[in-house]
């Protein structure tokens, strides 16, 4: 039994990240348990009645949302905040961060995931990563399965796409926009609003300090998603907040 608090996670996707480099920023070592798309729910759903990621455990509480989870972190953890100390501007970057979450992270994810998921091996081994060969190898012979049941979750078509294509779009406006003053989304210091942005958008922009390894060459389906942003001037963003803040991993085991 460990004291560290415990982080559920898929390795590649974004709330996960979210969690990871909140607890990295603030130094506060950790274990990770990391899962895979598909065999996740049995997994997640007996012990905490839910399959979504984050999740996280410590001292006997259970956090199931990365905004909660964030805010755990933030409350028990205070140094360095992420909440910025004038409570007009944390109302705003909580806004901020609340409108990633429930609104431009679901849509991009899912005009990604359109164009990678055709791409069977690469994907199932970017989604696996870490994990053993035979794993892996296992995972890409049950992937189009495992497709199967995410296209229909997330309810992911051509047009279901095409309007996460917009909002992508939005977001990377939203946040060019936003920090070309200070550089930052909220007041002149970097905030949990940057941090929501940029983990969101990290998919899009591929910062070369995203700490997860991803295999190389890239697919065909996830290098074409990437030239079309990364000339964009909130990819530039991203990859300095990246660059600046994301730090090293403080966990004790991943
Ligand atoms: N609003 C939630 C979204 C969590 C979410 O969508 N997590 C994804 C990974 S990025 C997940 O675990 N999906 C698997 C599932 O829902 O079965 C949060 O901020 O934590």
């Amino acid at each position: 039994m460990t004291n560290h608090p415990e982080l559920w996670q898929f390795r590649f996707s974004m709330y996960p990240e979210k969690a990871r480099w909140a607890l990295d920023y603030k130094r506060v070592p950790h274990v990770r348990h990391s899962v895979l798309p598909g065999p996740h729910a049995m997994q997640l759903l007996p012990r905490f009645g839910q399959k979504a990621m984050p999740v996280l455990r410590h001292a006997g509480r259970v956090l199931k949302n990365s905004a909660e989870v964030l805010d755990y972190v933030e409350q028990t953890w205070p140094e360095p905040p992420l909440y910025p100390a004038d409570p007009v501007q944390r109302e705003r970057a909580l806004g901020i961060q609340q409108w990633f979450d429930d609104e431009i992270g679901p849509a991009t994810r899912l005009a990604c995931f359109h164009e990678v998921l055709p791409d069977t091996e690469y994907t199932a081994r970017r989604f696996a990563t870490g994990m053993a060969e035979w794993q892996q190898k296992l995972y890409v012979r049950a992937f189009p399965g495992v497709r199967a049941v995410m296209r229909l979750d997330m309810k992911i078509d051509a047009a279901s796409a095409e309007a996460g294509l917009v909002r992508t779009r939005e977001a990377l406006d939203f946040v060019a926009r936003e920090s070309a003053r200070t550089g930052y989304l909220v007041g002149d210091r970097f905030s949990i609003a940057d941090l929501t942005a940029a983990t969101v958008l990290f998919p899009t922009c591929l910062p070369p300090e995203y700490p997860v390894a991803v295999p190389e060459p890239r697919s065909a389906g996830w290098q074409r998603w990437l030239e079309r942003w990364q000339n964009h001037a909130g990819c530039d963003y991203v990859r300095r907040i990246y660059r600046e803040r994301r730090g090293e991993s403080a966990a004790v085991a991943d």
